[in-house]
């Protein structure tokens, strides 16, 4: 375990739910994505977690802003909260079933309008655990803000100073034209292939991953937007496409 003996991991929504049908978890990948953190986690590795929302998050940021004409007012906060922690509360079962000692955060309480909070989850880091939060909503002012998990798993990686940050998504990697796993892609560079899907995101997709990406390995952290095989070979030692490098 030379390269990664620490990470924060982004589970993608992609990954986690089917994004296209609303409330729906993709138990065998979510299943999977647990059983490699936890053997990471009896390795030794130090680790942090957090996922996307899906198609429990945004497709209820979605509806949302349809019913009130395209924005989030405050009052949207607490059902796109409530989606959220349906989900997280899943996915920490899901990693505690596996063996991992997931301890579940709710970003809307650590978080507020200016920024969030990271010492809960340093006091649990340091105690052994395995931190786990989730993109979510807060109500500022009077509108909703989303905080995407993107975001989050960069400055808990900063807060914990963990060595690897790894986005893992229901891709191999960030693809060529060609739909074929890029090994590298450095940062401020245009990869082709970004398009959004149809489903539902309100934080701007695989190009807004992207650009977390690059402020992570400006930062100096060793980064990947991979898949469950790039996840397990990461946190083995081992490289994956798609290496983002600063
Ligand atoms: O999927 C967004 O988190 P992300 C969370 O990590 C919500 O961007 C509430 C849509």
């Amino acid at each position: 375990m030379a390269r990664c003996r620490s990470a924060a991991v982004k589970l993608g929504g992609s990954l986690i739910t089917v994004k296209d049908r609303p409330y729906t978890i993709r138990w065998e990948a979510l299943r999977e994505a647990s059983r490699i953190l936890a053997w990471y986690a009896s390795k030794g590795g130090g680790l942090v977690v957090v996922h996307g929302g899906g198609s429990f998050g945004h497709a209820e940021a979605e509806r949302l802003q349809a019913l009130h004409g395209g924005s989030l007012p405050g009052s949207a906060a607490p059902r796109i909260q409530a989606a959220m922690l349906r989900l997280a509360v899943e996915v920490a079962s899901a990693l505690v079933d596996a063996g991992v000692g997931a301890t579940l955060h709710t970003t809307h309480t650590l978080c507020g309008c200016g920024g969030c909070e990271y010492a809960p989850i340093s006091r649990d880091y340091s105690s052994g655990l395995v931190p786990v939060l989730y993109g979510d909503a807060l109500a500022c002012g009077g509108s909703t803000l989303i905080v995407s998990g993107d975001r989050l798993v960069v400055e808990a990686a900063e807060s914990l100073g963990v060595e690897c940050v790894v986005y893992v998504i229901d891709k191999p990697g960030i693809l060529d034209s060609n739909g074929k796993p890029l090994a590298v892609v450095r940062a401020g560079e245009e990869p082709p292939l970004l398009g959004g899907g149809a489903a539902p995101d309100v934080t701007g997709g695989l190009r807004a991953k992207l650009e977390w990406a690059y402020r992570a390995a400006l930062r100096g952290f060793e980064v990947y937007i991979t898949g469950l095989d790039g996840l397990l070979k990461v946190l083995s030692g081992g490289t994956a496409p798609t290496r983002i490098e600063a």
